[in-house]
């Protein structure tokens, strides 16, 4: 007794398409489920998804016998994240490969050896805007954008970006940023208007040459130079054999992998961030909660590892940041076999799936009446989570390989800022939520004052 998925208005060969705002699919298809519930049908240029954001049906889709993770949308990255851990499929050799070499590198435990790293970046951060004039105001996602760059870059491969010492972003975030970008925007054009955008395409390869010469003089100096005792991602790659096959990765993968880390490792990091501020702005009782726990904790001049993990209240500031905008917004899936889902719903095999995260996490039947409040207590007791309606790293085994890294690297960083800064929201800033293939608030300024030293 199979009933019809519920569609959207269509406009001809543009199928659904007209009724996504380019700029930013994630929020237009928060809208169109608002109107059209928890599971709908979205179709462009021939092609047809399941957009998916009620609990149960989520609950289905994300088992690993029935769905795997689909790249459909993401084979435009492809071009310069290649089979990379992000964008291969499962069966690909090298997505096994490289999960079972580098798994050991981002452990809770592997978070103590980036330690020292994190904190030295984000010392960068505080020097800069210790040295504000009163007047001046920050841009808060360049400024974490910066942080979460140069981070990954000294953990990883050793290599140091130095944004802080520089006025615009560096070249390779340009040449990444309007990657994502055009891969984003190339879906949903069609093949003619494509073909039509030479200046486009001109850029959009250049920009990848750019970003493959980078990494791959960062592989060959690190070759070069040969072992220095190094413990990072790039040392792992080049040295280790996978348990199974017995093989290394290859040099394209590890400079996929490596664009992979740049892209995956900093773009979410920074929206985390800058979401995180934001609600610390607006939620005056939260943020003297943090503030009592960061004057408890951080007694010291610089944070120490273990007390980065006792920062609980920051921890749960970030969980409830991810679950109002997580910053990954969509996971995209395909049914293995054919199969029906919500006991009524025919799905065949191969068609696509995605699971909407920001509607998932608003769900009132899982999170109640006050969904849309920023509340950090939610997470006071993990075990209270209800378990398929907050998935802000993903799903199963190919859930974020780097959320350890970016929760130790958001808390310390949050820590630090809430240590030195009053924060002060001089603009009265107004969300509003941009989308590249992540979110992050636009527009987003702040100034900041040094608190009193505690004596
Ligand atoms: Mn991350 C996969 C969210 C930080 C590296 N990441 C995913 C997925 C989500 C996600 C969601 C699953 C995507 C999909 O199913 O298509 N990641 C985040 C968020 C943050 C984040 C919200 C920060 C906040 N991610 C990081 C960091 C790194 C990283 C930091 C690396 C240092 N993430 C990855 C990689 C994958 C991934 C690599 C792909 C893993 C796999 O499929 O094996």
């Amino acid at each position: 007794n199979n009933n019809p998925i519920p569609q959207p208005k269509t406009y001809g060969v543009l199928g659904n398409i007209p009724l996504i705002d380019k700029d930013s699919p994630t929020l237009s298809f928060c809208r169109l489920a608002d109107e059209y519930g928890p599971l709908f049908r979205f179709e462009g240029f021939g092609r047809s998804v399941l957009i998916v954001s009620g609990p149960d049906l989520v609950a289905e889709v994300c088992d690993e016998s029935r769905f795997d993770k689909a790249i459909g949308h993401l084979l435009k990255v492809r071009d310069f994240a290649g089979d990379g851990l992000f964008t291969s499929l499962t069966e690909e050799p090298n997505w096994k490969k490289a999960h079972q070499i580098l798994m050991p590198s981002f452990s809770q435990q592997a978070m103590k050896g980036y330690h020292d790293r994190m904190v030295d970046i984000a010392t960068q951060l505080v020097q800069k805007w210790e040295r504000l004039n009163p007047d001046e105001s920050i841009d808060v996602p360049d400024d974490m954008t910066r942080l979460t760059l140069d981070t990954i870059g000294l953990c990883g491969f050793n290599y140091r970006f130095n944004s802080y010492y520089r006025e615009t972003p560096n070249p390779f975030i340009v040449s990444m940023v309007r990657s994502l970008d055009e891969a984003m925007h190339y879906n949903n054009r069609l093949p003619i208007q494509n073909k039509l955008m030479l200046k486009t395409k001109r850029q959009y390869e250049s920009d990848i040459q750019s970003m493959f010469s980078l990494v791959d003089k960062i592989i060959a100096e690190r070759k070069a130079r040969g072992d220095q005792g190094e413990t990072d991602l790039l040392a792992r790659m080049l040295n280790t054999e996978d348990p199974e096959t017995g093989e290394r990765l290859d040099d394209e993968n590890i400079r996929y992998q490596i664009i992979t880390f740049l892209i995956a490792g900093h773009e979410t990091t920074s929206g985390l961030l800058s979401f995180a501020t934001y609600f610390l702005l607006k939620n005056p009782d939260v943020l003297k909660k943090a503030y009592e726990e960061v004057d408890r904790v951080l007694t010291g001049p610089v944070p120490t590892y273990e007390q980065v993990l006792q920062l609980t209240y920051v921890r749960m500031i970030l969980n409830e940041s991810l679950r109002l905008w997580p910053t990954a917004p969509q996971i995209g899936l395909f049914a293995k076999e054919d199969t029906v889902i919500g006991g009524k719903y025919p799905i065949q095999k191969g068609e696509g799936v995605s699971v909407l995260l920001p509607q998932l996490h608003r769900d009132k039947g899982a999170w109640g009446e006050d969904a849309e409040q920023f509340r950090p207590e939610r997470f006071e007791d993990m075990s209270k989570i209800p378990s398929h309606a907050y998935k802000p790293f993903g799903n199963g085994q190919r859930a974020c390989i780097g959320m350890q890294f970016a929760l130790h690297e958001a808390t310390l960083v949050l820590g630090m800022i809430l240590q030195h800064f009053q924060l002060i929201d001089h603009m009265d800033y107004q969300l509003k939520v941009k989308q590249t293939l992540t979110l992050k608030p636009d527009g987003f300024k702040m100034r900041v004052q040094l608190r009193e030293k505690k004596t």
